[in-house]
């Protein structure tokens, strides 16, 4: 399946190809055991336990590459999710489908040695590492099905723009509230070196409380390090939040609204961190465009 086959393509099983996993070499694997011990070094005392319990259930390790066949059987048994391999991005309304369907769309190349801190396109221990193992908690697979139903509908009414700064402040960059302090969920922090060692030990951002409002109407950069992080109390607060909100009619509401930024605390932000901005004092111009 070509690239671009896949970028016309309509529907999702049409973006769906083999891993190839006996295809790996044994210096990819031995890339992936890089990769995985290094984020476990940084992520322990920081993660939620949910995600340290999805690693060892899907049995997810240093040894190298998982095999989605393998892995899979215990997903499905867990939350009736699944790992399908794709060849990278794809449209959003096969992305969509597929989320709506409890198929997860995965990458199946490993970055190289050169692109250990990081790399454009998502790779497979970003789709794997980053976002797989909250799929086993039945809480985050209810929120991620409602995404995906949501992205559908969003589609259609003009509101893919929200739901990707939704995806960008939950599923990719989010933290949770826990008993014991504030901890990581979001798989672009849990993947990346660089934006968990940020998050752990650098006080610049600010951490918000999570608010749907908020977030739809809150842009992003692509290529840097979040100057805002928003907390939810738990994954059933994001599951909520889409079951019991009238998105159509929000879409409407936050397209004749400005965006807002993450630099700036709002009137009616739920502030448990104001951040020193430190990181971002001495930065030049922005390189690319509020999202
Ligand atoms: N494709 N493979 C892949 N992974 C994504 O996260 C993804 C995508 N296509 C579209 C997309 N994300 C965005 O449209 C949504 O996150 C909004
Ligand atoms: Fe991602």
């Amino acid at each position: 399946m070509s690239a671009h086959a896949v970028l016309t393509a309509r529907s999702k099983d049409d973006c769906i190809i083999d891993q190839g996993w006996s295809g790996y070499t044994p210096e990819q694997h031995e890339t992936w055991g890089i990769l995985f011990e290094r984020q476990l070094r940084t992520l322990e005392g920081h993660v939620c336990q949910e995600y340290l319990d999805g690693l060892q259930a899907l049995g997810v390790d240093a040894r190298g590459i998982p095999d989605f066949a393998s892995m899979n059987r215990s997903l499905r048994q867990r939350t009736g999710w699944e790992v399908v391999a794709v060849p990278g991005l794809i449209p959003s309304r096969p992305f969509f489908e597929m989320l709506a369907n409890r198929q997860f769309p995965a990458g199946t190349f490993i970055r190289t040695r050169e692109q250990l801190d990081y790399l454009e396109e998502p790779d497979i221990f970003h789709d794997v590492f980053g976002h797989v193992p909250l799929l086993t908690n039945p809480a985050y697979a209810d929120y991620m099905e409602a995404y995906g139903r949501l992205g559908l509908k969003a589609i259609e009414a003009k509101g893919v723009k929200f739901l990707a700064r939704l995806n960008w402040y939950t599923i990719e960059f989010g933290l949770i509230r826990k008993p014991e302090g504030i901890r990581i969920y979001g798989a672009g922090i849990c993947s990346s070196f660089g934006e968990a060692r940020y998050v752990v030990e650098d006080g610049s951002a600010h951490h918000l409380g999570f608010d749907l409002d908020r977030v739809a109407r809150t842009g992003y950069y692509i290529d840097d390090l979040q100057a805002s992080y928003f907390v939810v109390d738990s994954f059933d607060q994001l599951f909520r939040a889409l079951r019991d909100t009238d998105m159509v009619e929000r879409f409407a509401r936050w397209r004749a609204e400005p965006a807002l930024s993450p630099f700036d605390i709002e009137e009616g932000d739920a502030v448990l961190r104001r951040g020193s901005g430190r990181y971002w004092a001495g930065f030049p111009a922005r390189k690319t465009a509020l999202k």
